[in-house]
């Protein structure tokens, strides 16, 4: 009797299981399918392709849309036309991430009837930019990865440099560089005469992550750097061994937040499918290639799209205030601060933008566009500056901003204020 009544506990224990599992499963296809939707809904047909992008949906299959198409013609025209004189390193390195997991080859992308090689071209960039000492450590790891997945391992000293940095500094690092050079690092591993030193900087900023995410409860750095993260801890395990990392943990914080800048969903996706960044190259344009289009992610219609209704517009609300200074103490000092009257659910773009029509000569600004949105190049005629290392920063009262000037929303009464720092 008594043996009777442990097996059903012992079955309906294991039923819960499998329905808990089953859930966790569906929550998290469901999560994949509306990341998915949204970062194509995001694609804009009048800006600039944006390869990150392009990236992820190759890794989570979603290679069949009209969508991945355009994405896929643009990068290759934007590759021929502006890969020689207007990328950075990283941009080049980024588009050739992208091309090699579309099963492209980056030694000869065809476009507009023209035909280039972006190798030499990428190391010719890495090499100026780490000479002219314009080139940031998360620069330098993605051009160290892309080279490493072209299988060209001709860049040793920027290796060893990278690894030096992370033993250096590990921690001084922001999670996002030591991710990405986690990555670099972890493809350059087999291919290097610097295994020693490379296994030591693993080891190091890799215990470092883990360590992050155990002070932020699953959070490691914020929520913005958690893709990049998650990459690195997947690909990593055997240098942190025999640590273990709390996985679960760290996907939940995932899980939990709605994720809407692009950027973000492109950098979460691959470890929601499994996949990181060293998986661009052969290995993932090869087993994306060899789905059938039925294995691949279906993309439900999106709002707008095929007939599916756009939801209304939300009614107007009353208007918030919001404070707003600008401070230069780097070199010849200036303060200046005022109030502006913004509609609610406006961006910081748009605070700025009053701010700047009521005094001109003092809120003036200029911005360029990237990925991520607007990022503010000068304010007040003072621009930020690669060889010096100066930027625009911006602050919630002390507070660093987690997001730019294009995607905040600032509340009422909030005090924004922008200071010229160094990084
Ligand atoms: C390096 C870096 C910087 C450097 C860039 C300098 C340089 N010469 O490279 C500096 C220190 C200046 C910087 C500044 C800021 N950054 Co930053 N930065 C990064 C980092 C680590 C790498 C970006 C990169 O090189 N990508 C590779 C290249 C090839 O791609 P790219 O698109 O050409 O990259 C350029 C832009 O991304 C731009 N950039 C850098 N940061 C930001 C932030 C925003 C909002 C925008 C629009 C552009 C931008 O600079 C890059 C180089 O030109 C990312 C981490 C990540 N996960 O992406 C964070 C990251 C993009 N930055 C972030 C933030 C929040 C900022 C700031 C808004 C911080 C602040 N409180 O002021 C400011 C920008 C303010 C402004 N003036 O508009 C967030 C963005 C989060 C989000 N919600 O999208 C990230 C993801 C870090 C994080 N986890 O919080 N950043």
């Amino acid at each position: 009797m008594l043996s009777l009544a442990y097996s059903i506990g012992v079955l309906l224990a294991l039923a819960g299981a499998m329905v808990t599992q089953g859930c966790r499963e569906s929550t998290h296809d469901h999560l994949v399918q509306e990341l998915l939707q949204r970062m194509e809904k995001s694609v804009k047909l009048d800006e600039p392709p944006n390869p990150s992008i392009l990236l992820a949906m190759n890794l989570a299959g979603a290679t069949h849309g009209h969508i991945h198409r355009w994405l896929l013609r643009e990068i290759k025209k934007n590759a021929v036309e502006r890969a020689r004189t207007d990328m950075t390193s990283g941009e080049v390195a980024l588009y050739i991430l992208a091309l090699l997991s579309s099963c492209q080859n980056p030694r000869c992308v065809h476009a507009m009837g023209k035909t280039i090689n972006l190798i030499p071209i990428l190391k010719q960039k890495m090499n100026e930019e780490i000479n002219k000492k314009v080139i940031t450590w998360y620069g330098e790891s993605l051009d160290i990865l892309a080279l490493c997945l072209l299988k060209e391992y001709d860049n040793q000293d920027a290796v060893g440099a990278v690894a030096k940095e992370l033993l250096n500094t590990g921690s001084s690092l922001c999670v996002d560089t030591q991710a990405m050079a986690v990555l670099a690092l972890v493809c350059a591993y087999n291919h290097t005469d610097k295994q020693h030193l490379i296994h030591d900087a693993l080891k190091a900023v890799t215990n470092n992550l883990l360590d992050e995410q155990k002070k932020g409860n699953g959070t490691i750095g914020n929520i913005y750097s958690m893709g990049l993260a998650l990459q690195a801890l997947e690909t990593s395990s055997e240098f942190y061994a025999p640590r273990k990392w709390d996985r679960a943990q760290a996907f939940s914080v995932v899980y939990n937040h709605s994720y809407q800048q692009p950027m973000a969903m492109a950098q979460v996706l691959p470890p929601l499918v499994d996949k990181s960044y060293l998986n661009a190259g052969r290995w993932g344009c090869a087993a994306t290639n060899g789905m059938t289009p039925s294995q691949q992610l279906p993309l439900p219609p999106m709002p707008g799209t095929f007939g599916v209704p756009t939801l209304p517009p939300s009614p107007p609300t009353a208007p918030i205030t919001v404070q707003f200074s600008i401070t230069n103490t780097l070199k010849n000092y200036f303060h200046y601060s005022t109030s502006v009257c913004v509609p609610d659910n406006s961006t910081l773009l748009d605070v700025m933008k009053v701010a700047r029509s009521e005094k001109p000569d003092i809120f003036c600004f200029k911005t360029e566009h990237k990925s991520r949105g607007p990022y503010v190049t000068s304010i007040h005629g003072l621009a930020g500056n690669t060889t010096k290392r100066t930027y625009w920063q911006f602050f919630s009262c002390w507070s660093p901003l987690q997001e730019g000037v294009g995607t905040y929303k600032p509340k009422n009464w909030e005090h924004i204020q922008a200071v010229f720092s160094t990084y």
